[in-house]
């Protein structure tokens, strides 16, 4: 396996605190009315966006599902546009009008936050797709659900990223359960990897709790991705710890089943590791919970006192500046040669 250019553990290990206290407030918020709409807890499932992110470029992209207070965070939207956007505040970091399914960070690369399931899947192999057109060697990570690998998107997007060769990793985050029902009821496959593989896509099973797996893996596959372009599978095998979303008793499932997966925390898991190789005392962690309970604490009171999104602005930010108005000329061809060869499938030329 290639050596992997590792951010620090013990700055990931924070961030995974960051995910969790700032979800933890989030709900209590929720419960206390200053947030509304719906609102999806990644609690439990830590490891995979961090350790995904922890082996990326900073210029590389991200998009994802409803699920995605923890994929902004970790890509470095500040906890305070984080909060703001979950209380509908101009300082959030979709300006308040998207809340919790619509977080966006384009300085950040992160592209949504997406309420339909798997409808943000093509959008990635838009995004895979311009890379390829722009000769850049940049990878998009494509996070999604199990619920959604049965939807009709999400093939065509696979079908395309496969015969173009895109630069795009599609993270399959199995949580097990799309809102009530089991992966088992929903999905006549033994494993949901075997999808990429009808598409010619090389795919694997990673531990979707250990940080140091997620990280190694998504960097092994990035790497060779960025040397020749191509699509790569991951499924994580995760779990949720809490329910679908804040009104779910998530009476589908046993109390046992929860305390199996409870036990293999990976917040756990990551500090149990630098532990014993002396990398963390327990103080150490004492202090990053300490710290990442302060700066929750600090967006919530950013969030209470940030403005509502003036009324007026209510139908502004739906069309990207620069849009085309009806009847304004076409924009410029691009070259010929440039784009045929990136829209020629299988092709490796870029
Ligand atoms: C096209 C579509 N159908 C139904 C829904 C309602 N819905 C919201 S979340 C969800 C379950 C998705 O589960 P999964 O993809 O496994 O993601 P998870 O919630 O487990 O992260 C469904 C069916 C939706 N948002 N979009
Ligand atoms: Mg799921």
């Amino acid at each position: 396996m290639q050596p992997v250019e590792q951010r620090d553990e013990v700055e990931m290990l924070s961030l995974m605190l960051l995910i969790r206290r700032f979800e933890e407030r989030a709900s209590q918020q929720y419960q206390a009315q200053k947030i509304g709409g719906f609102c999806h807890l990644y609690i439990g499932q830590e490891a995979v966006v961090t350790g995904a992110i922890a082996a990326v470029r900073d210029d590389d992209y991200i998009i994802t599902a409803y699920r995605d207070h923890a994929h902004a965070l970790a890509r470095g939207t500040s906890a305070d546009a984080c909060m703001a956007e979950l209380f509908g505040k101009e300082t959030g970091c979709s300006r308040g009008l998207g809340g919790s399914m619509h977080f966006f960070d384009r300085k950040n690369h992160m592209y949504g936050g997406h309420a339909i399931v798997a409808a943000h899947v093509p959008l990635a192999v838009g995004m895979a797709f311009a890379i390829k057109y722009r000769a850049e060697d940049r990878v998009t990570l494509c996070f999604f659900g199990d619920g959604a690998i049965n939807q009709g998107a999400f093939h065509e997007a696979l079908n395309l990223a496969a015969l173009y060769k895109l630069p795009i990793v599609f993270i399959c985050e199995n949580n097990l359960f799309a809102m009530g029902t089991s992966v088992k009821r929903s999905t006549s496959l033994r494993q949901i990897v075997d999808r990429a593989e009808g598409y010619d896509i090389p795919g694997e099973i990673i531990d979707g709790m250990n940080f140091r797996e997620v990280r190694d893996k998504v960097a092994e596959i990035v790497d060779s991705i960025r040397k020749e372009p191509h699509p790569a599978f991951l499924e994580m095998r995760t779990y949720r710890y809490r329910g679908h979303s804040m009104s779910d008793p998530a009476s589908y499932r046993t109390k046992q089943e929860l305390e199996k997966y409870r036990l293999d925390d990976p917040i756990t898991r990551l500090r149990a590791q630098l532990t014993r190789e002396g990398k963390l005392t327990n103080e150490q962690f004492d202090l990053l919970d300490r710290r990442a309970k302060e700066t929750v604490l600090a967006a919530v009171k950013f969030a209470e006192k940030s403005p509502q999104p003036p009324l007026d602005t209510l139908y502004d930010y739906t069309y990207a500046d620069g849009a085309m108005e009806p009847g304004s000329p076409m924009p410029a061809e691009p070259a010929q040669e440039r784009r045929e060869s990136a829209l020629s499938p299988n092709t490796n030329s870029p």
